[in-house]
């Protein structure tokens, strides 16, 4: 971890939490999260499956599964009719089927929780959370309270946000 991260994780984390660098010096930061698997396919993962984020950072999903193809797909009911588990001011975003070796990026702006899945894999679990900001900021909004659209198995998977935010990142594939 360079110290330029820790100190955008900082900001993100809220210690510094009333003060904030206007746009234009804003150092612009990307995150990337990999979609992985063991050989025979028995496990499937994101890792890190739990980040948090400074609002207007890049993520970078990426498969790094060699036998998968694998989505990053936000719970949106713009997206195959699921219960919205993004902020609302938020728009969807779906990463469609990524090959081994392909990514896709999404920039979110918007401080929350963005709980998100992999449309083959979701019924292993296959899920994360993203929290952009922290609670403190405008416009925050929380984890959903919905338990009903996904299975108790995805919910337990999904980090808490305290954990997110207390740790930077959760999970780092085959441990998870
Ligand atoms: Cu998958």
């Amino acid at each position: 971890m360079t110290l330029e991260r820790r100190r955008v994780l900082k900001l993100g984390g809220g210690i510094i939490a009333t003060f904030s660098l206007p746009l234009s010096v804003r150092a612009a930061s990307l995150e990337i999260i990999e979609m992985g698997g063991t050989a025979r396919g028995e496990r499937i993962w994101f890792a890190p499956h739990g980040l948090a984020v400074s609002a207007g950072t890049t993520i970078r999903f990426v498969n790094r599964d060699p036998g998968n193809s694998h989505t990053a797909t936000a719970y949106h009911p713009e997206l195959f009719d699921r219960t919205r588990r993004i902020p609302k001011a938020a728009g969807p975003w779906d990463s469609g089927f990524l090959l081994p070796g392909e990514s896709f990026e999404v920039t979110l702006e918007i401080p929350g929780v963005y709980d998100y899945y992999c449309i083959p894999h979701e019924m292993a679990a296959m899920v994360g959370r993203i929290v952009v900001g922290n609670p403190s900021d405008p416009r925050w909004e929380g984890s959903s309270p919905d338990t009903g659209d996904v299975s108790a198995k995805v919910l337990a998977a999904l980090p808490r946000v305290e954990d997110i935010l207390a740790k930077g990142r959760i999970g780092r594939g085959d441990d998870t």
